[in-house]
């Protein structure tokens, strides 16, 4: 095959590729191999000072139309195969890499894109999982979980290098770690190094699946295994770099690298730096603690007390001895110094890297970390007044905010090639390179408000078709889109936007409810296999889809639908194709969200709470261009400390009584699992872990309702509306991922 070393020579190679006879996976593996070729020879020399990203998850998506966009050939490949009779679209028919659950994976991946499309030399390592996060089926309105093997349509967009394998070793077992780079283009190109598990059956075990939870119920073993294995293989290497390129002088291995840790699952590779460090190099324990302090960082997801991550000590001592010694000695020193700060007893317990004979990666990650962040700012703040509260007293200067974001190349050039094109007509290009130019949209909406109105309609007419392909599920052209799309949890509140439907169902059945715009609700939602309300949700949102939807009263006007296998393609689908965002997580609860941000970006108006990004959303679109409704965070402390009743809430209101019913009035049917009973008895008698209804269902409910009737009101006047629709897009810049990265470019990782 020619060298292919550019653009020419790439579109040359297309041109000659014969399509006839070929499969689409055929042609997928052939095409992406050329664009490959093209954009390694791109590369550059490595840069001096890197930061590294070290994730669990990257929920990278699909590859090929974005690499190619990111390559500049998207639209002449577009045509090049249509010369040929091929329809480009034929390759969506290939799966998404999923090596991810949610929004902590895909924050990783919009990272990388950021990083490479601002000339950045950040660059990610993680782990190749056989299988990615679970395809879902629903039977009989339940979730079943199938295999995702991802890698049945090949693997173009990775150079596997074995010659740069490694060894990781447990107490008992040897593992092989080998790398698959995938690179990710832009200004430069950067390299996603993924580590593959080799070696005997067991070892192999250890890259086979991603947990499907986005948190911890117990702590397992083989989580701890794959934690280790991509940790130390991640530093195991940067070592070995440092040394070759400046020879043992560590003292200088901070001024090389920075590594990120995403979250608490890669905070290991802070005791193995160490343990590398004292007993192959023997450097001092202080001098290694010290080489530590500045090179780790750690970003905070989750306020959620059981996905903080803690591991039992005899397990650690038991497969992992070493770490085990050097996660006691980090105990000694943290315990001198908190001395020497004057900490409390309590105090000093509260940020103890080892207690109750348990290891905690939370206070490990912010006694070592150089900066610790959340990732909105409201989150940041609760990290400090009450999650790290007494880290806080001690160590004010390491708390910093780094609100998420997205990239807009995924998240608006190429899902919404309609929108960007409208926007290049009102605004010109130079939003494209800049998106902070976006902001020009402001003082031009009435400008865009036709081709606005245009542009939604085409991309909910496809995202429509879209749904009628894969549900079978038919939504007339003229409804409005309300969509909730994200990881199912109680406190994310499906469940409460489930019972706002009943309600709304209820008065267009008994004429209550005028005038009422035509709208569907699309819910996509994967939960944790072993998420018993979770799934009950689930089965109780596709109940409701089935009476709606089938009821001839109701149904010009209203639908729902629950899409199957929601993954990042369906996402950028329904980004698309939304009107209003539903973000109605319980306040304080969601760290930030992101997908708040992809519709944002496209034009949706949020209706949410007081909550995570929402609340930068607003301040920034306006209140009035959105639909704010229920409790704040001070008040939902406040019901904590008094007396909430949900059973006198329920008993006041009959439309509330009539949608919580149903869970056991025999509306709606089971199976007999206990699952919808379950789901009654958290709201009504709590269990023995929670109160009745911790998540304030049913004390945000009639706020909620009033905010989803009022948005359907005001969508009937299409200009006004559309006008706030296109505010939120206007001052979306700021959800930038490339913003979030110039920020920790300049205040975390000094690149
Ligand atoms: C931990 C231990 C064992 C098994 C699983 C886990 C685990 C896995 C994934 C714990 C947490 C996660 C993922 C968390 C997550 O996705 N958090 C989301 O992060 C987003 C990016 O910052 C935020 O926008 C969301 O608000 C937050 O929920």
């Amino acid at each position: 095959m020619a060298n292919i070393n550019g653009k020419t020579e790439f579109l040359q190679a297309l041109n000659t590729c014969k399509t006839e006879g070929k499969s689409t996976v055929e042609l997928y593996n052939e095409i992406s191999s050329l664009a490959m070729q093209y954009g390694l020879s791109q590369a550059r020399a490595p840069a001096e000072r890197n930061a590294y990203y070290l994730s669990m998850e990257f929920l990278i998506g699909r590859s090929f139309f974005n690499n190619l966009m990111e390559l500049g050939v998207l639209d002449e490949t577009r045509e090049l195969l249509k010369e040929k009779g091929v329809d480009i679209n034929v390759f969506e028919e290939i799966e998404d890499a999923a090596l991810g659950n949610g929004g902590l994976g895909r924050l990783a991946a919009c990272f990388l894109d950021s990083a490479a499309g601002l000339d950045l030399p950040l660059h990610g390592y993680g782990i190749r999982y056989k299988y990615g996060l679970f395809k879902q089926a629903i039977e009989n309105g339940f979730q079943v979980e199938l295999p995702d093997d991802w890698q049945r349509f090949g693997d173009p967009w990775s150079v596997r290098k074995p010659r740069e394998k490694r060894k990781i070793v447990f107490a008992d077992m040897v593992v092989t770690a080998v790398p698959y780079d995938m690179p990710v283009f832009g200004k430069r190109v950067n390299v996603l190094r993924l580590w593959q598990a080799e070696g005997s059956a067991e070892a192999q075990k250890i890259s086979e699946y991603l947990y499907p939870a986005d948190d911890t119920e117990e702590g397992k073993l083989l989580r701890l295994r794959q934690e280790y294995f991509f940790s130390a293989a991640a530093v195991g290497e940067l070592l070995d770099k440092h040394v070759k390129l400046h020879g043992k002088s560590f003292d200088s291995f901070a001024d090389y690298n920075a590594i990120q840790l995403n979250d608490t699952h890669p905070v290991l590779a802070i005791a193995e730096l160490i343990r590398v460090l004292t007993t192959k190099y023997k450097v001092a324990f202080g001098k290694a603690e010290e080489i530590a302090k500045k090179t780790f960082a750690y970003t905070n997801h989750t306020v959620m007390p059981e996905a903080l991550e803690c591991w039992g000590a005899s397990l650690v001592k038991k497969i992992l001895p070493d770490i085990y010694d050097v996660l006691l000695r980090l105990q000694e020193s943290q315990t001198a110094e908190f001395k020497r700060l004057g900490c409390s007893e309590e105090e000093a317990a509260d940020m103890a890297i080892y207690a109750n004979d348990r290891f905690s990666m939370a206070n490990l990650a912010v006694y070592v970390g150089r900066t610790v962040n959340g990732v909105a700012k409201l989150h940041t703040d609760i990290l400090k007044s009450s999650l790290f509260k007494t880290a806080y007293k001690y160590y004010p200067d390491k708390f910093q905010n780094k609100t998420n974001g997205i990239t807009q190349r995924r998240w608006l050039m190429l899902c919404n090639r309609e929108l960007s094109d409208l926007l290049d007509k009102t605004i010109g290009t130079a939003w494209r390179e800049d998106i902070t130019h976006l902001g020009e949209l402001n003082t031009h909406v009435d400008a865009a408000l036709n081709g606005f109105v245009k542009v939604k309609a085409e991309k909910k007419k496809q995202l429509f078709a879209y749904i009628k392909k894969h549900e079978g599920a038919e939504i007339p052209e003229n409804f409005i889109v309300y969509s909730q799309v994200k990881r199912l949890h109680e406190y994310k509140r499906q469940l409460m936007t489930a019972f706002a439907i009943l309600e709304i169902y209820k008065g267009l059945a008994d004429g209550t409810v005028k005038d009422f715009h035509p709208s569907v609700f699309v819910f996509g939602a994967k939960s944790a296999p072993s998420y018993k309300r979770a799934k009950a949700i689930i089965k109780f949102i596709n109940e409701i889809a089935n009476k709606v939807n089938s009821d001839t009263r109701t149904n010009a006007l209203l639908r729902v639908v629950f899409v199957k296998n929601y993954n990042v393609s369906y996402a950028e689908k329904i980004v698309a194709g939304t009107d209003v965002s539903l973000q109605v997580s319980t306040a304080g609860l969601e760290a930030s969200g992101t997908g708040n941000m992809k519709f944002m970006m496209n034009g949706a108006v949020t209706c949410g709470t007081m909550d995570g990004a929402n609340i930068e959303i607003v301040e920034l679109a306006g209140k009035e261009n959105n639909y704010i409704f229920g409790a704040e965070v001070d008040e939902i402390e406040r019901l904590k400390q008094g007396d909430y009743n949900p059973s006198a809430i329920l008993k006041a209101d009959a439309l509330h009584s009539y949608a919580v019913n149903t869970l056991i009035d025999g509306t709606f049917s089971d199976d007999g699992t206990g699952g919808f009973q379950g789901l009654y008895d958290a709201l009504t008698v709590g269990a023995s872990w929670h109160k009745p209804d911790h998540y304030f269902v049913l004390h945000d409910l009639k706020s909620y309702v009033n905010a989803l009737l009022q948005i359907n009101a005001d969508s009937n006047n299409e200009k006004a509306f559309a006008a706030k629709q296109i505010k939120n897009i206007a001052n979306s810049a700021h959800f930038s991922s490339d913003r979030t990265i110039k920020e920790y470019a300049v205040d975390v990782w000094q690149i």
